[in-house]
């Protein structure tokens, strides 16, 4: 009998321990809107996993933790949001690489040509100590970098001519994105390259401001710049990511409790994205296929003359990276590459 009465006790005892536990959790949880901002529109991989996202962060913080999506660059430009999210007047956004680099040059080295040889080679480096040091790096500007979705491997769209041959690049007005890697590396290859923001883009293909672009043929197909770019080169030269974040202003207002619960969604977000980006990419290009657009393959010989090409501008950024971070994200590949 005794004993009885000690175990329920005991049992007793351990339940009200965890409510109290329970509640306390429960309060560092408060109900705060979040504006999460990016570029592509709502229907591309970027609207999908936003949405996911917001629907995962909602369901596990017992919906406290309401985030707004805004697609199509409503808040901003990638460049516009960055700014936003330093100065805390928006609490999270995704966006690429390539414009955090005015910030952190280190995220320059995304933009080096011919890196990574496919997805899974990315996943391994982004995720692992390298890519884990970069998004740490953004931590002094006033950013937090929580983890990496993929934009993908680019291809070149133009309305001049399908690119075959090295050459073919020559004089074509390309915008790239906006640091002086990629505008380098394009220089280096030829074209006039133009760095402008995404959002810009369209119209700007649309009014023969510029002959082409470059990007993943997901965006290719969600931004429906088939209708504007009869050619579609298929030259993979780069893999870049997107960084999801959030404001490190807003960030330092939040408990523990909802700064994991964020991370947690963050990082559910980043492997729906992943998936989605990869079934989409073969569906795009069907759309792009059906859209009429002129695809083109560029051969072996041709991609490493492109190479080639671009080596000087390669060595010369690696320099002023720093060759030591080109070195270990290298190492990183290799390992990736073996493993
Ligand atoms: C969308 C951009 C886009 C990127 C670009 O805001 O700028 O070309 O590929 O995805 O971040």
């Amino acid at each position: 009998m005794f004993t009885r009465t000690k175990k329920l006790i005991v049992a007793l005892a351990a339940i009200s321990a965890c409510s109290v536990a329970g509640l306390a959790h429960a309060q560092e949880v408060k109900t705060r809107i979040i504006r999460f901002g990016y570029g592509l529109n709502d229907d591309s991989v970027q609207g999908r996993a936003a949405r996911y996202l917001a629907e995962e962060l909602g369901k596990i913080s017992g919906g406290k933790l309401k985030m707004r999506t805004y697609g199509s660059a409503n808040l901003g430009s990638d460049e516009q949001m960055q700014a936003a999210l330093v100065g805390g007047a928006q609490e999270m956004m995704v966006g690429s690489t390539a414009p955090l680099a005015t910030m952190v040059k280190e995220f320059g080295v995304y933009d080096l040509p011919f890196l990574f040889n496919d997805d899974k080679e990315a996943d391994a480096v982004l995720d692992g100590p390298f890519g884990e040091k970069l998004l740490k790096m953004l931590d002094d500007k006033g950013l937090v970098g929580l983890v990496y979705w993929e934009n993908g491997f680019r291809n070149v769209t133009n309305s001049k001519r399908p690119i075959v041959k090295a050459e073919d690049l020559d004089g074509i007005k390309l915008r790239v994105m906006q640091n002086k890697i990629a505008l380098g590396v394009f220089g280096a290859l030829g074209a006039n390259a133009v760095p402008m923001p995404f959002s810009e883009l369209f119209t700007a293909l649309e009014t023969h401001t510029v002959d082409g672009q470059e990007n993943p043929v997901t965006t290719i197909q969600s931004s429906k710049f088939y209708e504007v770019q009869p050619y579609l080169s298929m030259t993979r030269h780069v893999y870049t990511p997107w960084v999801l974040m959030a404001s490190k202003k807003w960030w330092n207002t939040l408990s523990p409790d909802e700064q994991k619960l964020i991370r947690q969604a963050a990082a559910s977000s980043r492997d729906f994205e992943r998936k989605d980006s990869r079934a989409d990419s073969a569906k795009a290009m069907g759309v792009l296929k059906e859209s009429g657009m002129k695809i083109n393959v560029v051969s072996p010989e041709e991609m490493q003359r492109l190479r080639e090409k671009s080596q000087p501008v390669v060595d010369k950024y690696t320099q002023e990276l720093g060759p030591d971070l080109v070195k270990q994200l290298q190492e990183e590949i290799n390992k990736a590459r073996k493993g």
